[in-house]
């Protein structure tokens, strides 16, 4: 009877990571947008792809400056409000009056909201113009996905990709995982284990996932400070739920990456996200050494 050393488990260590830090989509420029009615709007059928006015919705934010122009050969109007919901308070916000073709109308936003708005002319043509407030503190991490990194399996055949909130004291944590082949197609039914800690306390232990499309949201508890948070994706294999004794794929391939806060500046909350292990464990062994 044979028996194979640890050794050989470990021969199979193979080790794909990039770390890619993004940049922060709240500090995008949305001081100002442009809007067109775009050539052919005054016919009706764009509204059933939204186009009639490009961008359908425009995102700025407070204190920013939306300017529509008339690109198409007839005239529109740009005119607030809902005719159909509401009409007594349309063009109550602000109303272009009647725009001939190549002319513009711009409009300030002081106030957070989301103002619809169509066309009095063609009234299949609407639009929305959101305004964000601004943030009240630039050092409050947002709740959206910052982090972002990606891990390959050891066999080279699914591509682990984690998106994640930044850690923050009493804030759920939002863990996106997202399962690809080498082609980049999503891989279907995809089973694996997901856990996160943070100062030794398990914040979300999630021990048998399985996503038909490759791709699972998870939030974590309210988290208890700032620390970093340690994420661990466990590779489960490829197969229907009930069907594990038929899954194919890398079993037990383990990423494990930590999440770490930076504070201070704009410039740290470019996330720092570290691959700290990847660690290809045969099918055999579910145990998986702490580096
Ligand atoms: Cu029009």
């Amino acid at each position: 009877m044979k028996s194979k050393s640890i050794g050989s488990f470990l021969l199979g260590l193979t080790l794909v990571a990039t770390i890619v830090a993004i940049t922060p989509s709240a500090f995008a420029d949305h001081a100002k947008v442009d809007v067109s009615t775009p050539a052919g709007s005054s016919t009706p059928g764009c509204e059933e792809t939204n186009s009639c006015f490009d961008p359908a919705e425009a995102i700025i934010d407070v204190g920013g400056e939306v300017t529509w122009t008339n690109d198409d050969t007839a005239a529109h109007t740009v005119t607030s409000g809902d005719l159909a919901s509401d009409p007594d308070n349309v063009g109550t916000e602000f109303d272009s009056s009647l725009l001939g073709p190549g002319k513009t109308f711009s409009k300030t936003f002081e106030e957070a909201g989301t103002f619809p708005y169509f066309c009095m002319v063609h009234p299949w043509m609407k639009g929305v113009v959101t305004v964000q407030a601004e943030m009240e503190d630039e050092e409050t991490p947002m709740e959206e996905e910052e982090t972002y990194a990606n891990a390959m399996s050891s066999d080279g055949s699914v591509n682990v990709e984690i998106e994640s909130s930044i850690p923050a004291a009493d804030k759920e944590m939002s863990i996106h995982a997202t399962f690809t082949d080498a082609d980049g197609n999503a891989i279907q039914h995809i089973n694996y284990a997901i856990t996160a800690m943070q100062d030794g306390v398990e914040v979300l232990s999630v021990p048998n996932a399985h996503e038909h499309k490759g791709e699972g949201m998870h939030t974590t508890d309210a988290l208890s400070s700032d620390s970093p948070v340690d994420i661990q994706v466990t590779i489960l294999g490829i197969g229907l739920p009930d069907e594990e004794a038929n899954w194919t794929g890398p079993k037990g391939d383990v990423v494990s990456l930590q999440v770490v806060p930076e504070f201070g500046t704009i410039a740290a909350l470019i996330l720092a996200i570290s691959i700290v292990s990847i660690i290809a464990v045969t099918a055999k062994s579910r145990v998986i050494p702490k580096l």
